[in-house]
């Protein structure tokens, strides 16, 4: 098995963090995105789209889909449980995972890759406006989390869980966009502050 990571990138990150949580170790090949590392053939021969991360398995099946990755990783792994526990637990996961995915890191996303000039190679057409246009949509997303933490402590409830993952990759993703969590939302920046301070977020 082998895993391509991505460094400081979010999505591979996503994938590093679950493993640490799961206190899994898995091979690990380090691709320099800063160098374009995963248009070169070792990524784009496995992965067309020649995205980060990518997991190879030792019958040679590529996985790609950091949320793919996580779910292979859970089901040979299945404790601590991430993707929640039962009929419910496991949709209200699914439901956040997905809630935070599409409202809060994929504008974080857009708002890097159409504006910061280093993306000018990687978002092609790069689109400023489009990027300044999703800078409201974050703000607007986390208000409606902030008052959703007020009654509970993760994302999806009472455990930790892959949506407070993607959360907190998509809050660290926010400097880089030159995005600020407003001090008003305390319960964000409560929930951010704990699951940040997780020995995981390290990885
Ligand atoms: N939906 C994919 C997204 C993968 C992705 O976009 N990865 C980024 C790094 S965070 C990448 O490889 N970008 C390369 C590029 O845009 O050329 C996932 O969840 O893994």
């Amino acid at each position: 098995m082998m895993l391509f990571d991505g460094g400081r990138a979010p999505n591979p990150r996503r994938v590093r963090v679950f493993l640490a949580e799961k206190g899994i170790e898995v091979p690990m090949t380090s691709v320099d995105m800063g160098a374009m590392g995963h248009k070169a053939e070792a990524v784009a021969s496995r992965n067309p789209l020649r995205r980060l991360p990518v997991l190879e398995l030792d019958d040679g099946t590529i996985l790609t889909e950091s949320i793919a990755i996580c779910r292979y990783f859970e089901e040979l792994h299945p404790e601590p449980a991430l993707f929640g526990r039962g009929a419910l637990g496991r949709a209200l996961v699914e439901m956040w995972q997905r809630r935070i995915e599409f409202n809060l890191f994929q504008p974080v996303s857009f708002a890097f890759r159409h504006i910061h000039p280093a993306m000018k190679e990687w978002e092609v057409p790069q689109v400023p406006e489009w990027g300044e246009a999703n800078k409201p949509k974050v703000i607007d997303f986390l208000a409606l989390l902030d008052k959703e933490f007020s009654s509970r402590e993760f994302a999806a409830g009472d455990a930790f869980s892959i949506a407070d993952i993607t959360g907190l990759i998509a809050v660290d993703f926010m400097k880089p966009a030159r995005i600020v969590v407003p001090e008003e939302f305390a319960n964000v920046l409560r929930w951010y502050r704990s699951i940040a301070a997780r020995p995981s977020a390290a990885a």
